[in-house]
């Protein structure tokens, strides 16, 4: 198949689905063509059977928005009648769907080319709810072609605040590739903990794009109860709008010395197996792809009961889930995993075990290929 890709280059979980799905799906031996403003945080720069297109948003002293929408519609129409694309498979509703559904109309032949949007989560929750936005991400996942949500919570939200009843929305959750993900090799994974925490220090990890929904003033203040109680130190990996807050947070609780920024990482596995406990105790979570990824790599997760999160960590099992905000909650329960050595690693065997039978490559991208012939042939 010839397929366009379009999706955010920068860190969070819709573009590294996004562009670990066109690698694999290259690797297969279609052909994969990326749209986007940048090359994408987790494309190589050399990858056969996969092309990336810059998109070029001109400026003018007229524009104090410059019409980034427009841009990405005119890239995609001019890749699919250059490429003879079969499909495009957008990632975010928004801009991407509506761009999709516009470029789509250019085509001398609109039949010819078939949309795959898929919903990652703020596109439906928050983003796509704002007034300015809400009637054309309604217009433009009606006229998709095909939907597909990364959580059953997320077909819900969407059917229940889009009111699309029409909307066949099919569920394909976020996957994990389990080789990248791990415990990685004994020594290198020594040295790396040594480099991030004393010996007798358990490592507290979050990783995010830092923005409001994530709730970071939260993992540091579960981290200080923690911290009261296990010797701990807590590394924050990703940057974004909240990261300020969070150091002066830490800094007011008295934890500033044992709170590390490490800011963007090209290898969040490397960090992540050497991590005892990972923090996700967001207010809204359509999937929670670093969940996921900890999950991978033997670490137990404490949460929040915030959506889809609850359909990827199961609690008691691979990690514990506690109300939103429940900070008191979340450190007794992350205290509790610290201070057991055999639960903790049983909870991240378990974890382990989910991401491979359920969430493997080969599983969602066999999922993703049969969607995309389904959507072919009709
Ligand atoms: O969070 C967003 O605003 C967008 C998106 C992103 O690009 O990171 O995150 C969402 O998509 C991820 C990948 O499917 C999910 O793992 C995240 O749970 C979801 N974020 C939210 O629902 C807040």
């Amino acid at each position: 198949m010839r397929i366009g890709i379009a999706c955010y280059p920068t860190y969070g979980g819709s573009g590294a689905v996004a562009t670990e799905l066109g690698m694999r799906l290259a690797q297969r031996g279609h052909e994969v063509h990326f749209v986007s403003y940048a090359h994408p945080f987790r494309l190589p720069r050399f990858l056969r059977n996969t092309y990336f297109h810059e998109i070029e948003v001109s400026r003018y002293p007229l524009f104090e928005y410059p019409p980034y929408s427009l841009a990405v519609t005119v890239a995609m129409h001019e890749i699919t009648t250059q490429r003879h694309l079969d499909l495009f498979h957008v990632h975010y509703a928004v801009p991407h769907a509506t761009s999709a559904w516009l470029a789509k109309q250019m085509l001398d032949d609109p039949g010819a080319l078939k949309i795959v949007t898929t919903l990652h989560g703020t596109d439906i929750t928050l983003v796509g709810q704002d007034p300015s936005y809400r009637s054309i991400v309604k217009f433009s996942i009606e006229r998709s072609d095909s939907l597909t949500a990364v959580s059953e919570f997320l077909k819900r939200e969407t059917i229940a605040t889009f009111g699309c009843a029409g909307c066949d929305v099919r569920v394909i959750p976020n996957f994990v590739d389990t080789e990248i993900f791990g415990r990685g090799e004994d020594g290198q994974r020594r040295r790396n903990r040594n480099a991030l925490a004393n010996a007798d220090e358990k490592i507290i990890m979050h990783t995010s794009n830092f923005r409001p929904v994530k709730r970071v003033g939260d993992v540091v203040r579960v981290s200080a109860r923690v911290m009261e109680k296990v010797p701990a130190r807590l590394i924050f990996v990703g940057d974004g709008p909240d990261r300020h807050m969070a150091e002066e947070k830490a800094r007011s609780l008295g934890i500033g010395d044992r709170v590390v920024f490490l800011g963007k990482q090209e290898s969040v596995a490397e960090l992540l197996a050497c991590a005892d406990l990972f923090l996700l105790p967001s207010e809204s979570e359509s999937f929670g792809l670093s969940a996921l990824e900890a999950m991978a790599s033997e670490v137990p997760v404490v949460g929040t009961r915030c959506g889809g999160l609850e359909e990827v960590v199961e609690d008691g099992s691979t990690g514990r889930l506690l109300p939103v905000g429940a900070v008191d909650a979340m450190a007794d329960a992350a205290i509790e995993i610290l201070e057991d050595p055999a639960r903790k690693a049983a909870m991240g065997r378990a974890g382990r075990a989910e991401a491979e039978e359920v969430y493997s490559v080969e599983r969602i991208l066999s999922l993703y290929e049969s969607f995309y012939e389904e959507v072919l042939s009709q």
